[in-house]
């Protein structure tokens, strides 16, 4: 179990051999290269979000890596070993994707891509109409991002001034089929990002510590922010990576 005074990276490591243990277990179809590309991010979400007494609300709109979030919050204490192993178990409480439920992670039911950012948008905007809440936090995939959704979101959030809205894009440069190319690659979503006005910065997402200092102050700004976090999908795993771009959904054995 992690406290907030241990270094990220060391807890993303532990959080990485997690999912690796889990899998090569479990021998069954799971989203191990998404879930391997946001350790660090999820960590670092764990880190800012989990010790607030404010009502901030994390979503993980790229709701298929949701293993890598269970595990995070399994390293944090909030789930054991033996949860973890229900994992999309029928009758278990950690579904293939997120639902709803009462806790910061998972206030919404996430899968269906391209949702996230709106969500988010109506989260922060929920205090204009009195809610008691904070900030919002969402982490999106980079294939996630070829949702029109996703942009009509992050246009609105400006025009509505959402500054207490923060998107944070797993770009690991590959979706369910293949590579992710042109707009929707690092440079360009930082690109679309600024020009509708969001604060947006391309970084490490394998950097565990920067992320966290990053995430620290977000909602301080006068616009909402934007992470571009460029990460490996199945960083950690030789095997998921040189399976790529098949293996998006495919046990460990068989890699
Ligand atoms: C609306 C919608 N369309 C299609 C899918 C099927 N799907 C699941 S994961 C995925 C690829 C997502 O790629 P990316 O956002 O880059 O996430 P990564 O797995 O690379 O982290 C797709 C198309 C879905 N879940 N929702």
């Amino acid at each position: 179990m992690f406290d907030t005074r241990d270094s990220p990276s060391v807890v993303a490591g532990s959080v990485r051999e997690r999912i690796l243990r889990f899998a090569s277990n479990a021998r069954r179809p799971l989203h191990l290269g998404s879930s391997l590309s946001a350790v660090e991010i999820l960590v670092a979400v764990l880190v800012v979000l989990r010790p607030q007494k404010r009502r901030d609300v994390f979503i993980l709109s790229k709701g298929h890596g949701a293993l890598g979030l269970y595990a995070a919050l399994a390293e944090a204490g909030v789930f054991t070993d033996h949860d973890l192993e229900t994992f999309g178990l029928s009758g278990t409480a950690l579904p293939v994707h997120p639902q709803r439920g009462g806790d910061w992670w998972n206030r919404f039911a996430t899968g269906s891509l391209g949702h996230g950012v709106g969500l988010g948008l109506g989260v922060v905007m929920a205090r204009t109409y009195g809610a008691e809440v904070g900030r919002c936090l969402v982490v999106v995939g980079d294939g996630e991002c070829q949702e029109g959704s996703v942009w009509e979101a992050a246009a609105a959030a400006v025009e509505l001034d959402a500054r207490g809205l923060c998107v944070v894009v797993d770009s690991n440069e590959y979706g369910q089929t293949g590579r992710i190319a042109g707009p929707s690659a690092a440079d360009g979503l930082h690109r679309q990002f600024a020009a509708l006005g969001w604060r947006t910065r391309v970084m490490d997402g394998h950097d565990a510590e920067q992320l966290v200092a990053e995430l620290q102050t977000f909602g301080s700004g006068s616009t909402p922010r934007a992470l571009i976090a460029r990460t490996v999908k199945g960083r950690g795993s030789s095997a998921v990576i040189d399976g790529l771009p098949g293996s998006h959904f495919a046990p460990l054995s068989q890699r």
